[in-house]
């Protein structure tokens, strides 16, 4: 025993010496002094400081410096310390903070931070030895890894949906031919959750320089995040569940703001369609064909040598008339941007920007230079305020053509040669100044920002669609984010799946991917079964390389093109769903797609490699992604009851399934409880649905609830109270389905309501405020758009559905429906 403490005396001795007398690594060592300051604690030790801050109950962020703290400011935080109560306890080892939601103990010698629950349970504790420690200006926080601990996001990562085993590096990439394993990719985020003995919690590290994340790669010891440079600066949250702690980061890091109505539509995009009489056919086509869009895409071809801010002479000689015969058809316009601006005399935004000293320059002074599509070109310096604000006016031109939608792309900074930008390339970052290492991350957040704000202004307060491939922590405030150039490969369909379920676990609700596949060409099968998936997922774009085959739904073949009609119907008469889902995400940053960790955290099935890809879209539609090649798929449906929205079968929770998936039939299942609020299909989101609500109902066990949700659709005027939202309430016990009052000062589109009952016995009676509610028997199609007799019409394998129906007018006051 007295060896024991000797050995481990001498063992510590001999670390702080090592550490102390400059080697390799070194950690922040003995607590010296303290002081407390309103929500903070300032810690000064042998090595270094330390700053505590109180933020909220659940939320506490730990700054660490070698030297001095620099000023605070962050482009990706948002949210200022609360007043949160807590308290502070001095024991002869350590200090103890408490909140009403954590216990955070400091131990003295060495510095270490444990975070516990209230009632004592072990959260997450730096690894005793090593805590936070430094190699030259590398900066980690190493953290004990735990028995049964998972981890789950990180934004844009490959990988499996539990990262524990695996590491990632944050470095914003153009990776153009990425595999299903490959890192970085285009965006940092550098934020994840821990679960481990039902217990949740976040990391959310505020740094960009380049970044590593460890989740026990290579050892069974630590799981760590570490910084190239900067201060180690994260964020520690604890909340009951994951959507607790999403609830938490998107406080920190600020929500979307509602998307344009039409930006949830159908969106066709391809390396690129012109001229303009090329732009109109292909419009033209799919009105002809009665196949639903709402956007199209112009790629760089649509620019006079690439020069961003300005058309193609001949390809596109009246743009303004070009995009107002679009918007008559109900059809959006977006228009790539990148940040490459061509070095050309007599170029206005070059002469402009050059003049106005708006781009990022080398140390003597000298405006960095690098090759892109318009060849040599000035890049804007995003980091200053003065040259977001100059970039966003420089749109003017575009808004008062009508392009709506802005996608910016190549902004990693992405240049020939690999997009290696020298280091001491500098920004002004607010002033402050710093080289590439640091701006490199945030380049793409703030070329968002730029974009989302000016646009905005320009197009008079109403919402643009803005789209970007790289980004930061934040972006979610402007912007959504397309996973970038993927290839038409079903390893890449199921990839995407899991980008975008991540990207959602990671605060960023209105995301996808190239539906179809960047590079290759798509089989007609892969493009039919790409397309069922897309039309689930959050934002819904087919796009392609220029040099792969054409690529519209009836480019390949018949059958391909009336599985594309429907599943984009499909996805057209979910919009009153899926819109009010998406104001979820506006509220509490709930994502859309929900990877199946946010709601069955603890089921170990969902992590297994066969399953990790399935997601609820929304609360209620569990999606089963299955490969194009495959006719039959095992499917894991968690706890509850299901109903195959295919047979309209109910399927017992907490059962692996053989589910049939002919291309067809994208395995789909709606909860037990579920209330599906849809409407007519329409063939773009400027066509009105008509008056009638379909407010779906399947029949469950369990109380369950969902917020409807309707404004503008376009403009801001629902964040002053321009919307109409209510909560529908399904109760089994009290035989009640119950629509609470309408709240808000916008009336709904809607006047009827077609409730469809699923699941529900045959002689079911039904009342409303007491009378007695006529129910007829109804076959209910949900995947073939069109009708028999339609000249259009093929038929599909698809049966409609038995199930039930009632009518009645929607008024704004409480509704009560009482069934027996
Ligand atoms: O602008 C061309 C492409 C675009 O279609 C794609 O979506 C981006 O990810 N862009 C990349 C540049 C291509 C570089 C090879």
């Amino acid at each position: 025993m007295k060896k024991t403490i000797l050995t481990l005396t001498l063992f510590t001795l001999l670390m702080s010496q090592a550490f102390s007398q400059g080697s390799l690594s070194r950690s922040l060592g003995n607590l010296t002094t303290f002081s407390r300051e309103e929500q903070r604690l300032i810690l000064n030790t042998d090595f270094g400081k330390a700053e505590l801050t109180v933020y909220e109950a659940g939320i506490i962020r730990i700054r660490i410096v070698k030297d001095e703290f620099r000023k605070d400011f962050s482009y990706a935080v948002v949210a200022v310390p609360g007043k949160a109560g807590y308290t502070l306890e001095e024991t002869q080892d350590r200090l103890v903070v408490r909140t009403e939601a954590l216990r955070l103990d400091v131990s003295r010698n060495p510095v270490r931070f444990s975070f516990y629950t209230p009632d004592g349970r072990m959260l997450n504790a730096d690894d005793p030895a090593f805590g936070t420690s430094w190699i030259g200006t590398e900066v980690t926080t190493y953290k004990q890894l735990i028995d049964g601990e998972r981890f789950t996001g990180l934004g844009e990562k490959t990988g499996n949906l539990d990262r524990r085993g695996s590491a990632y590096d944050n470095w914003n990439t153009d990776n153009p031919r990425y595999g299903p394993n490959d890192d970085p990719l285009y965006v940092t985020i550098p934020f994840y959750i821990g679960t481990h003995d039902s217990l949740v919690y976040g990391i959310f590290m505020d740094n960009s320089h380049r970044s590593r994340f460890n989740f026990g790669a290579s050892n069974d010891r630590f799981s760590s995040f570490s910084a190239d440079d900067g201060e180690m600066d994260y964020y520690f949250m604890h909340a009951p569940s994951v959507a607790g702690i999403l609830k938490q980061y998107t406080h920190l890091t600020g929500r979307m703001t509602m998307p344009p109505l039409w930006a949830l539509g159908y969106q066709q995009c391809r390396w690129s369609y012109f001229p303009d009489t090329e732009v109109l056919n292909t419009a033209q086509n799919f009105r002809d064909r009665r196949i639903p869009l709402d956007v199209i895409y112009l790629d760089i071809h649509h620019m006079d040598a690439y020069k961003i801010f300005t058309w193609h002479p001949d390809r596109f000689s009246n743009p303004a008339k070009l995009l107002s015969d679009l918007k008559a058809m109900g059809i959006h316009t977006t228009l790539i941007v990148d940040p490459g601006i061509k070095v050309e005399k007599g170029y206005e935004a070059y002469e402009d920007g050059l003049q106005k000293d708006m781009f990022a320059k080398y140390p003597d002074g000298a405006v960095y230079t690098a090759q892109v599509w318009p060849g040599w070109c000035h890049f804007p310096d995003f980091t200053k305020p003065a040259a977001r604000a100059w970039w966003g006016e420089k749109f003017r031109g575009l808004v008062n053509d009508g392009v709506t939608g802005f996608w910016n792309d190549m902004n990693e900074i992405a240049s020939w040669g690999n997009g290696y930008t020298p280091h001491l390339v500098e920004f002004d970052w607010e002033g402050r100044k710093t080289s590439y290492r640091e701006a490199k991350n945030v380049y793409g957040l703030l070329m968002s920002k730029s974009t989302y704000e000016g646009t905005r202004k320009l197009m008079n307060d109403h919402r643009p669609l803005i789209l970007t491939r790289a980004g930061y922590s934040g972006l979610q405030r402007y912007t959504a984010l397309w996973t970038g150039d993927n290839q038409a490969t079903d390893e890449h369909m199921m990839l995407g799946c899991r980008l975008v379920n991540s990207i959602g676990l990671s605060g960023v609700a209105f995301t996808g991917v190239d539906v179809g596949g960047f590079s290759k060409d798509a089989s007609p099968a892969l493009f039919a079964r790409w397309i069922g998936i897309g039309a689930f997922s959050p934002f819904f774009r087919s796009h392609t390389h220029y040099d792969t085959r054409q690529a519209e739904p009836w480019a390949y073949g018949e059958v391909v093109e009336n599985i594309s009609r429907n599943y984009i119907s499909l996805r057209y008469k979910l919009l009153p769903y899926l819109y009010s889902n998406f104001r979820e995400a506006v509220l509490s940053g709930m994502p859309v797609a929900r990877s199946l960790s946010i709601d069955y955290t603890f089921d170990n099935k969902i992590y297994q490699t066969e399953y990790q890809n399935q997601y609820l879209f929304g609360p209620f539609i569990l999606v089963a992604p299955v490969e194009s090649t495959r006719d039959l798929v095992r499917v894991y449906l968690p706890e509850g009851e299901w109903y195959d929205l295919h047979t309209g079968k109910r399927l017992e929770g907490n059962n692996e399934i053989i589910a049939e998936a002919p291309l067809y039939r994208l395995p789909l299942y709606a909860k037990g409880g579920a209330v599906i609020p849809m409407q007519r299909s329409v063939l773009s989101t400027a066509e009105n649905p008509g008056s009638t609500l379909f407010l779906h109902v399947f029949n469950g066990n369990t109380v369950n609830s969902f917020t409807y949700y309707e404004d503008d659709g376009e403009t801001y005027a629902y964040e002053n109270g321009n919307n109409y939202s209510r909560l529908i309430r399904f109760d089994p016990q009290r035989r009640e389905i119950v629509l609470e009052a309408a709240e808000g000062n916008f009336s709904s589109k809607f006047s009827e309501v077609e409730l469809i009952l699923h699941g529900f016995a045959d002689g079911t009676k039904l009342w409303l405020d007491g009378k007695n509610l006529k129910l007829t028997s109804h076959l209910t199609d949900l995947f073939n758009a069109l009708e028999p007799g339609d000249p259009q019409y093929l038929e599909s394998p698809h049966k409609p559905l038995p199930t039930i129906k009632a009518e009645f007018s929607l008024k704004n006051s409480r509704i009560v429906i009482g069934w027996e």
